[in-house]
């Protein structure tokens, strides 16, 4: 066998981390994704893995294995892009880490050092899925799931967990200050910081759940005022965006990044999940709030937003895309999602057309008959420009 010397690794880690990406064509007219993944388990850096020492490591054997990067928030400062990224090793351990750029989509490359996350006096068993807000107060916040072992399990059951929303903040992204995890009813997880105050108070986008996995009774993604960011509680909750059956998010949603503000609403980008032979199928969907009332939904198209094709239907957790991750560049909103909890990706968009599609698109009728009533109103309405034009459908 023959053992890769420190030269090679560094060779082809430099390759890979200097890819340019390529923009693809847009196959429905409403974003373009780019070809190449933005970060995958081979991004994490040299240093973190092997021991450059050939006296304690004489085969530059890797010894601490990256599995996988995904679900990473996302944020520009002062002209860079930044992914929290939600890194898993081989242990099955998830932290975070800073991936910087000068691009929004390619050339990412992790800071030397994972995050160090401070715990509160409970420890965290694992930590995922940070979601970045640059909030009025001045902070930037990063709300993400602590997850632990269930401490109701009976014996033997190793596999109950509880999930918490933990929060932290920083002004640096660097040093991070860790608050207590929210008080809820309920366990928690996908809670996200709406950027501004409303009506004096933190808003948090939250996903209660009866269970680890199971979200059970808890209706969708609700909303609840807080008073106090570093006691935070959630006392009364509403449900604003709702699962309903046989939909893309019949058996789970949960909100993404935290939504952006537009002219016409607040843009939301969301997770929807719904069971089938395969397994659960995670989908991303759009959906706009008023902006004098944010808990009130103003356009919701139906169906999905995106769902994985091609490589991206392949991982370790198939047949899913997530995203937790999205900046608003000037008018261009870049998203970054996840596939099957395994690599990161990014697609280019930009406030126009998310806003044409969200208003535009029908909204779900629940009912085969009226998604057919749909597409007999689109084909109506163009025969009606056609003839408008004196052309008819032989002519397009
Ligand atoms: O495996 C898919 C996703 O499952 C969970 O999301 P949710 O809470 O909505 O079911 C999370 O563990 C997420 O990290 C993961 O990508």
């Amino acid at each position: 066998m023959r053992n890769c010397v420190l030269d090679d690794l560094k060779v082809k880690h430099e390759a890979l981390l200097t890819r340019k990406n390529i923009q693809m064509e847009t196959t429905n007219g409403i974003y373009c994704r780019y070809k190449y993944p933005v970060l995958t388990a081979d991004h994490a850096p040299l240093i973190w893995r092997y021991d450059f020492n050939p006296v304690t490591n004489r085969f530059m054997e890797e010894r601490i294995g990256v599995n996988a990067v995904m679900n990473s928030g996302a944020i520009k400062l002062d002209g860079k892009y930044y992914l929290m990224v939600r890194v898993e090793g081989m242990d099955r351990k998830s932290f975070f880490a800073i991936a910087e750029s000068d691009s929004p989509v390619d050339r990412f490359r992790f800071w030397e050092l994972p995050v160090l996350m401070p715990e509160t006096e409970v420890p965290d068993t694992n930590m995922y899925d940070a979601r970045l807000t640059a909030h009025e107060d001045g902070w930037i916040y990063a709300i993400f799931c602590a997850e632990r072992k269930d401490p109701a399990a009976r014996p033997g059951d190793l596999s109950s967990a509880v999930a918490f929303a933990a929060i932290a903040r920083t002004k640096d992204l660097k040093n991070w200050e860790r608050l207590p995890d929210l008080v809820t009813k309920s366990q928690q997880r996908n809670v996200v910081l709406h950027p501004e105050f409303v009506d004096g108070k933190y808003a948090l986008y939250t996903r209660p759940q009866d269970g680890f996995i199971d979200a059970g009774n808890g209706g969708g993604i609700g909303w609840a005022l807080v008073d106090d960011i570093t006691h935070a509680e959630v006392k009364e909750e509403k449900i604003i965006n709702s699962r309903f059956y046989h939909t893309i998010k019949e058996q789970k949603n949960g909100e993404g990044p935290h939504p952006i503000k537009t002219s016409k609403g607040w843009l939301h980008l969301a997770h929807g999940v719904r069971g089938c032979a395969a397994g659960l199928r995670y989908v991303l969907y759009l959906y706009v709030t008023s902006l004098e009332d944010p808990t009130e939904v103003i356009a919701e198209p139906a169906g999905y937003f995106m769902a994985p094709v091609g490589e991206e239907r392949v991982g370790d957790v198939s047949n899913v895309l997530f995203a937790n991750g999205w900046i608003r560049d000037e008018d261009k909103v870049y998203i970054y999602y996840a596939s099957c909890d395994t690599r990161m990706h990014v697609a280019e968009t930009d406030i126009e057309h998310l806003l044409d599609y969200c208003f535009n698109t029908p909204a779900d009728d629940f009912r085969s008959i009226k998604s057919v009533q749909n597409i007999y109103k689109l084909v109506n309405k163009n025969k009606a420009y056609l003839a408008s034009l004196k052309l008819s459908l032989i002519h397009i």
